[in-house]
């Protein structure tokens, strides 16, 4: 019997620099770019529970966040701190937290920047596991002061879903005779890979928790879903085989740009996206990694709309001018009506390398 846990930091970002700043302890903090009196075009990364309150979530507009926090000034509340963050000291407590997880279980799958699945089947039973990860908990508050959610179940998926049940601070126990039914009362959107487009399908049939879905058949699945349908008929019922991956830390490599402006022009998107792709392989050559399979790139227009579209190369390289190269290549059907039939102007880009080998 496989017992796997996935645990969860509690508004990761925010609650470091809540530990580190003792005179916004207690406060609404937002972590994100620089609001700029209310002009900055970047958006939230982060927001801890007291911010949460006013609205305010990852991948708002930094705009809209300062918007709440001046509405929240007017009625007598405390405004929000507003900082740019400290990746470097974040993916440091992210390894110390990791270093935890593995004096308790031989095999630990970092799977961002504040979550990771941990396998403690050994423990061969469920109780027993609770155990292990109230001792986690503890552990990782007494070295690092913060507090992460924790789920346990018989695979990731049951794990990853249960960490997210009771937060923050929160211990979640679904064992392989509950997983089913903890599933069957959850809204769809619970399940990993029902987004919202799923989710709207589905609602235009009246469905709204996970138990009214499984009136369809495989079959129905696969024909409104295509080869997904497949998978989310497993997943509706707490199925999933899939391992854990141990050797993908730091799996991909990426930079982006907001700029200050909206660009439309081909020349000046072409070069800052040229520009992106340098600083990537530059960051790709001091890393360990000798090679890349894949190439990414994410553009954000003017109305927020973000499209990403990648290219896996038919063998993995360390070639700068292909990465240039496959990198325009992904972004050319976005000067023209192929990807942007409204030529509408861009106001993020980003370029990203993966299958880091
Ligand atoms: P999450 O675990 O999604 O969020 P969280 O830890 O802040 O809050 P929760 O208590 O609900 O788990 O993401 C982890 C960190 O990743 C988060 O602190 C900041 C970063 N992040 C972004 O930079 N942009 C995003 O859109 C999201 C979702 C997260
Ligand atoms: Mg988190």
């Amino acid at each position: 019997m496989r017992i796997i846990g996935h645990l969860d930091m509690d508004a990761f970002f925010a609650s470091v620099e809540e530990r580190d700043n003792s005179r916004f302890k207690g406060r609404p903090i937002a972590v994100g770019a620089d609001p700029q009196g209310g002009k900055g075009r970047g958006v939230v990364s982060t927001a801890n529970y007291k911010a949460r309150e006013y609205g305010i979530k990852s991948a708002m507009p930094i705009s809209e966040a300062w918007r709440r926090s001046e509405a929240a000034r007017k009625e007598g509340k405390p405004v929000v701190v507003f900082l740019e963050g400290n990746f470097k000291k974040y993916g440091e407590v992210s390894n110390s937290v990791v270093e935890v997880l593995r004096g308790y279980a031989k095999h630990v799958e970092p799977a961002s920047i504040d979550e990771a699945y941990f396998d403690i089947s050994s423990t061969k039973s469920f109780e027993k596991a609770r155990d292990i990860a109230k001792k986690i908990k503890k552990e990782i508050f007494a070295k690092e002061r913060l507090t992460a959610s924790i789920g346990i179940g018989p695979n990731k998926l049951i794990a990853k879903i249960a960490s997210d049940i009771q937060k923050p601070d929160g211990l979640t126990v679904v064992t392989r005779d509950e997983a089913e039914i903890f599933l069957e009362k959850l809204p769809v959107r619970k399940i990993p890979g029902i987004g919202p487009k799923t989710e709207g399908f589905l609602k235009k049939e009246g469905i709204i928790i996970v138990r009214d879905v499984k009136k369809f058949s495989r079959l129905e699945l696969v024909n409104f879903f295509g080869k997904w349908g497949g998978e989310m008929y497993d997943r509706l019922r707490g199925i999933d085989e899939s391992p854990l991956i141990e050797e993908w830390e730091a799996k991909s490599i990426g930079e982006q740009e907001t700029f200050e402006h909206d660009l439309k022009d081909a020349t000046q998107l072409s070069e800052r996206l040229l520009v992106l792709a340098g600083d990537v392989m530059r960051r790709f050559q001091k890393s360990d990694f000798s090679v890349f399979g894949r190439v990414v790139i994410t553009v954000r227009f003017a109305g927020f709309e973000t499209k990403t579209k990648s290219h896996t190369l038919p063998e993995p390289t360390a070639d700068s001018s292909l990465l240039k190269f496959e990198a325009l290549r992904l972004f050319m059907p976005f000067l023209d009506g192929r990807e942007n039939a409204k030529g509408s102007a861009i106001r993020l880009l980003g370029v990203r390398i993966e299958k880091l080998l």
